[in-house]
């Protein structure tokens, strides 16, 4: 009887002893997950953080290259450089054509293009579409089609007071019928019928 009670003892005892062992194998096995899962988190934490901060740089870099890229554009194209036909000076744009058309129909194609004919009103400016024209004929917005005789710029402010570059024995109403004003050989200013076909400039302000 005491054998057998001792015996049974034993087992329960080797049975606790085993239970014991699987259960402290299996928290093991939990303990070494939970640590691989928080090495994985922080690897993962990590390489993001990584991962922000280079894409913080790249952008850095990329901002860097467009201000480097839009003050080049601006040195060489300050007209932007999608207005590449327009040429700059003294804070404004110029375009002169390539195509010869009357003073009415050269004021309409300057206004598609957000400006309308040149204003000469310094002798900086009138060196500089002189040096730019080459004794070709090109339309000025100077005209005198409201009153014969008293000249007006096209923004409607009288040009008498100001600057005026008129060849000698011009403006002359030639035929009573000349109303509008181009520059001619030298740059010199010459008024000629309106319906004439000559090339034309047109200025707008330089963006900003
Ligand atoms: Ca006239
Ligand atoms: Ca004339």
């Amino acid at each position: 009887m005491d054998k057998d009670r001792l015996q049974d003892e034993l087992r329960i005892f080797r049975d606790r002893n085993f239970l014991r062992q699987k259960l402290r194998s299996s928290l093991m096995v939990y303990v070494l997950l939970a640590l691989s899962y928080l090495l994985i988190v922080i690897l993962f934490a990590v390489s993001l953080s990584r991962v922000s901060m280079l894409s913080s740089q790249l952008n850095e870099v990329r901002n860097e290259l467009k201000r480097n890229n839009s003050s080049k554009d601006f040195k060489l194209f300050p007209c932007g450089p999608e207005a590449r036909e327009w040429e700059y000076f003294g804070g404004k744009c110029y375009y002169f054509s390539l195509r010869q058309t009357s003073w009415q129909r050269a004021k309409v194609l300057c206004g598609t293009e957000h400006s309308r004919l040149a204003i000469i009103n310094s002798r900086a400016k009138q060196n500089f579409i002189m040096y730019r024209t080459r004794n070709q004929r090109f339309w000025i917005g100077l005209s005198d089609q409201n009153s014969e005789g008293v000249w007006k710029w096209i923004d409607g402010s009288d040009s008498t007071p100001g600057f005026t570059y008129w060849k000698e024995g011009e403006p002359n109403d030639s035929d009573h019928n000349e109303d509008c004003a181009h520059v001619w050989t030298y740059g010199e200013w010459n008024d000629v019928h309106c319906t004439y076909e000559c090339y034309y400039i047109c200025e707008k302000p330089a963006p900003p």
